[in-house]
Formats: C-alpha cells, structure tokens, sequence
C-alpha cells in the first residue's frame, strides 16, 4: 500500500520505531531435503542450539532441528521405513523447572511426526519418548504402502517442552510423497514450493522462558512484539511464472491459538485452488478459495496460477506474509496460456484408514464426547499411563468434539473426517466442509464439531490434544487406546466430567497378522532410551477417582513380566520405559501405573485384520538398516537429487 509521504512520515514519526522499516530477508528460499531414493531413508538428526539469521531479529538464540530453521525437508514415500537417529544435543541447563503440567524441562525433547498415518508404539511415533541432554534415540517408523502422498512436519513433543521447542522453531517438513497417478496431471507437474510458516512471539517466551527455567532462547525482534516467518525469511519474494502452476504446500507449523488465515488477493489475476488439507486431499478439488483460515499445525496445498504479471502481497492474521510476484515466461513473446482448466472430479487414492464415514454409523460404544477445557480433556489433566477412551481395532469411531472454537483438537496416528458441525458461518465454513479429513482442527464460528475415524491399523498408544501448546504442556493432552478385540479389546468412553480414564488393558500380540516388508530388525545400534527422568512426568490423577480400573494389570508393581501367556517377541522393546515403580515416591495413584506394554505389540506391523483390500506391497529390495552407530556431530545429509519417477505401482483401495 503507497502512503503519502507525509502519512508515511506521520506513521513512522508516530507510532513506528525507527528500527521498523520495511524490510526483506529477499526472494524466497526453500529448506533443504533429505530424500528417501524408493528404499527406505535412514537420517542423523540432532536438537542442538543454534543461532538463526533473520532481518526480523538481532538477536536469535534458540533449539533447531538440524541445526537450521527450519530443519531440513524430510521426504519418504509410500512403503518406507524412516530410519532417524535422533540425538539430543543440548546441554542440560541448572535448575531447569520439573514440575508437572508447566513449562518445564526445556532441555528434553523427541519427536513427533504429525500427521503421518504411523504407529503411535516406540519405536515408532510415541511422544511418551523421552529423549533427555546429550542422550539419543533410534526412531524407526514404517510409512504402509497404503499411505496418501501428503504435506505433513516434525516437530519435538516432549510434555512440558513442546512449546519452548516448537515456538522456538524446532520443526521441519515432512513429505510423503505423491506415486504417479496419484495426481492430475497439473499437480504431478507444478513447480512445489514449501511454505512452512512459523510464528514468533518474544512477549509470550518471555513467559515460558521464565516458568522454565531456560536461559537459552533468546530474540531481540526488530520487528513488534510477533511476526511469521517463511521458510525462516521474513516477508521473502516469491516468483512464479505468469501462465504456469505451483503448488503451495504451506505448513502452519504453529503452537499458539491463532490459524494462519492465509489470504491471497490478487484481484482475480492468479487462479487458487484448495487441495489438501492437513496432508489428505479433498474430495472437491479444485475448490477455489482465496482465504485459508488453517488451524494451528494444520496445512493446506494450494494450486496457484497467474494469468498476469503482476506482484501481490499475501498476509497472515498478523498481515504482510510473502510478496508474490508473477513474472512473464523466460524466451519467448510472453504469450501466456491459462486455456486449460484445473482437472475436475479427479479420483484421488482413497486408502481405507480415509473411508467416507460421513453415512456409516459408529461402531456401538465407539461415540464419545471429548470436551477440551481448563487445561484438561474430560476434566482429566495429562498422565501417560491414563487414556482418555479405549478404541476396538476395527471400530467406526465418533467423536463429539466440544471446545473446538478456542482449540485446535489434533488426532496422531489417526486422520478424522467431520461428519457434523453445529452453526459454521462465513470463511470457515468455505474452508471446512463437512466430508473433509483432518488431523487438526479449530472451527471459530463452531465450538461443537462431531468428527469420525476408522480404526483400522494400528493397535496401541494414539495421542489426542490441544495443539496450542502452551495447553497441552500444562495438561490439555492424553491419548486413545486402540485395542484388540480377540484380547477383549472393546470401545469404552471416559465420561465428560469427572472421567476416569482407562489403563492400557492387557493384550496379546497379533498370531498372524500380515507382516511389514521389511519387519523390525533387531538393531544393535539402537540405544537404550534415556534413563527416566528424575521427576517422572507420570503424575498422580489429578482427580483420584475411587474405583479401581476396569482391568486391573496383574501385579501392577511388579517389573513387567517376560512374556509368559504370549510367544516371545523379537526384539522386544529396545528401549524400557521408566519403571513406574522405581520412581520417588508419590501419593498413591489412585490408577495404577502400568508397565508400559507387556507385551510389545509389532505396532509398526499393518495390524491384524487389516482390511484385505489394502494389498501385500511389492516386495522391495530388502535393505537392512544400517547398523552403524549414530555418530556424533554429524551435519544433515545433503539433498539428493530427486529421484526420476519409476513407476511403483500403487496400491489401490477401492
Ligand atoms: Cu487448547
């Protein structure tokens, strides 16, 4: 916008500092990758403190992951095991606060990685994890070949540390990548362009520096109080070339309670269409809106094509984001061609855990009311060893989210399709439509939203929360558990105040449940996990609740058992959990901490039952993993080129 000179020196006189002019960290960049080549990726990816560059700040201390904001690019595809040899190179601060359900331990951390359709079991992604200074994990996470090419990120989730972490701007993008055929023809096609945004705000680090006890982070902003940057620029140029398409993928990697409200006007020069959220693409492609209300973590993909030259400026809630510049065809006469239309009523892969489930009822006692409020779910304040519902394998589940307009409800290891909502008006209701998939959600003009998944793959451990994380390290955070039926596995439902939760109920392992491709190998590089914290994050239930569990473990305060009624596993989990009974003494808790599983559930293995349709993949060159030890400071790999696209058939569910 042109200002007179004179509004120009009033505004900069009056109510601007001097240090706030315009500025630029220059044409946009992408992050680098780190390439699955068709056989699986295995990566050495450090937490370390570093320092990022940006015109937004002077000063800008902070946690990376990858040693750069963001991290680098992670791409795998469909039938991958992701290999990450995660160590945590932080060093532990002195009198760092350990209390429960605070901002607290900002020297731990782990990994989450967001909505990828995974086990939710170590050594999978489990944010129970704990992955303390100067110790390290071997995360190994099998991508089915069922899994829908998606935008998705990694981000550390450790409890009490997620927010100083993430807002920090520990996180980086993860992509599954598209098979061919998966797309049409403009999309397989376009120029792709990561937008992953990510918010700052000194004001509110302020506050969870302090409750930390971190003297670590620090920003001295040039710029207010908060500002987004993209792909770690702040208000970066991206050009496109006027005639051709891009496809956005724009992660709103964000911890606090605003979406992005991503808003791209250029008064009808450039065609933008919706095609995916949250990583899934929708069933109306190509859906044109120019306003992009994504929730907290959530993403959106967005086709993008100018038929004009022409610059325009794309804003956040918190205004000016990126400059689009549309630029003329290199060569030639500067002909340029919008002739041909964005592909309609393109049939996309439609893998079974993303069934239409918007006419097909929940499965009975699998409809539960989930209430986020007060920092808590149900009333219920974190506690790993509590789950808030319990799922049976197989199960149609509902849930009747209620809080949904002040908090953005994510779902790991399971997507959720909104079957009903209750009074969405205006942008949010162009935006979230009723059939859609997501794995986050935050509906302003909706606080009710009722949302439906199929369980149908993996057993264990599924967190929910809310994702700003300032609420979910004070509590707002529990998870589902999904059960097998032959174990008696059932679906219950914590009531909505007052609840009181389920223990993990005993369970065999899967008799003959299809095998991954490449199974778990043993691996002697796998390191133990990180000794339990002093202060163990389990807490006593906040509300002792009278009545003991519905399934009591045998012998709860014994040290998990040899699997004695079940065939021993391999490799049975490499990494203990805390032994809840070697922990300080606390009051009794009133629900029993349970030894994490008995018995290790093959979680990465497609769970028994898997609905036949989803085919054996094509065997794939074994590869074992690596079993080098982790080295120490180890830079990210360098991008690989990206591999042509050979045809790997791709498996089909319906
Ligand atoms: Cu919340």
């Amino acid at each position: 916008m042109k200002l007179s000179l004179w509004s120009s020196l009033f505004v900069s006189a009056f109510y601007l500092p001097s240090s706030t002019v315009a500025q630029s960290d220059g044409a946009l960049r992408q992050p680098s990758a780190l390439s699955s080549n068709g056989n699986n990726l295995e990566i050495d990816l450090s937490l370390v403190e570093g320092q990022h560059n940006t015109v937004a700040a002077d000063t800008f201390n902070t946690r990376l992951l990858g040693g750069t904001l963001p991290g680098p690019t992670v791409r795998v595809r469909a039938g991958d095991w992701l290999y990450v040899n995660f160590e945590n190179e932080l060093n532990q601060q002195s009198n760092t606060n350990t209390a429960p359900n605070d901002f607290a331990f900002p020297d731990s951390t782990n990994l989450h990685f967001h909505g990828a359709h995974v086990s939710g079991e170590r050594p999978g992604d489990d944010t129970t994890i704990v992955v303390d200074a100067g110790d390290s994990y071997r995360y190994e996470v099998f991508f089915p070949q069922f899994h829908l090419g998606g935008t998705h990120w990694i981000h550390p989730h450790r409890h009490g540390a997620g927010t100083i972490q993430v807002a920090g701007g520990a996180a980086q993008v993860l992509i599954v990548e598209d098979e061919p055929g998966d797309v049409p023809p403009e999309v397989e096609n376009a120029e792709e362009v990561i937008l992953m945004t990510q918010l700052f705000d000194t004001a509110r680090m302020d506050s969870v520096t302090r409750r930390s006890g971190d003297n670590l982070f620090e920003i001295d902003s040039n710029v207010g109080d908060d500002f987004i940057l993209v792909n770690g620029q702040y208000r970066p140029t991206l050009e496109i070339t006027a005639g051709e398409w891009q496809r956005w993928r724009v992660v709103w990697a964000a911890w606090d309670r605003n979406p992005l409200d991503l808003s791209i006007q250029t008064n009808g020069n450039c065609e933008v269409n919706l095609l995916a959220k949250d990583g899934i693409y929708i069933n109306d492609y190509p859906r044109p809106l120019t306003f992009y209300p994504i929730s907290t973590a959530g993403r959106a993909d967005i086709m993008v094509r100018c038929r004009n030259t022409g610059s325009w400026t794309v804003n956040s809630y918190l205004g000016d984001l990126f400059d689009l510049r549309s630029v003329a065809p290199p060569g030639g006469n500067g002909a340029i061609d919008v002739s041909t239309p964005p592909t309609s009523n393109y049939d996309f892969p439609q893998p079974t855990y993303l069934n239409d489930l918007r006419n097909r009822n929940p499965t009975n006692g699998c409809a539960c009311d989930t209430y986020l409020s007060n920092n808590r779910l149900n009333g219920i304040s974190y506690n790993p060893n509590l789950f808030l519902h319990e799922v049976a394998l197989g199960s149609i589940v509902e849930r009747r989210l209620d809080g949904v307009a002040n908090h953005p409800y994510h779902q790991h290891v399971y997507p959720f399709q909104i079957t009903q909502f209750f009074g969405v008006s205006g942008s949010d209701a162009d935006y979230h439509k009723v059939g859609d998939y997501h794995d986050v959600l935050m509906v302003r003009s909706s606080n009710r939203v009722n949302v439906r998944y199929e369980a149908n793959n993996f057993h264990g451990r599924m967190a929910v929360h809310c994702h700003r994380l300032t609420h979910s390290d004070e509590g707002m955070i529990l998870a589902e558990i999904v059960t097998n039926p032959d174990d008696g596995g059932v679906c219950r439902c914590s009531p909505r105040d007052n609840a009181q939760g389920f223990t993990r109920p005993p369970t065999s392992p899967p008799t003959n449940g299809p095998q991954p491709t490449n199974p778990p190998v043993p691996s002697p590089t796998t390191l133990p996990t990180p000794n339990p914290t002093p202060n163990p994050t389990p807490n006593p239930t906040p509300n002792p609740t009278p009545n003991p569990t519905p399934n009591p473990t045998p012998n709860p305060t014994q040290a998990p058992q040899p699997g004695v009624t079940n065939p021993p596993i391999p490799d049975p989990t490499p990494n203990p959990t805390p032994n809840p009974t070697n922990a300080p003494p606390v009051p009794l808790p009133t629900v029993a901490p349970q030894p994490l599983p008995t018995t290790p559930l093959p979680t990465n293995a497609p769970a028994p039952g898997s609905t036949p349709t989803q085919k054996p993949k094509k065997p794939k060159k074994p590869k074992k993993p690596k079993t080098k030890k982790p080295k120490k400071p180890k830079k990210p790999k360098t991008k690989k080129p990206k591999k042509p696209k050979t045809k790997r058939p791709r498996k089909r569910n319906n």
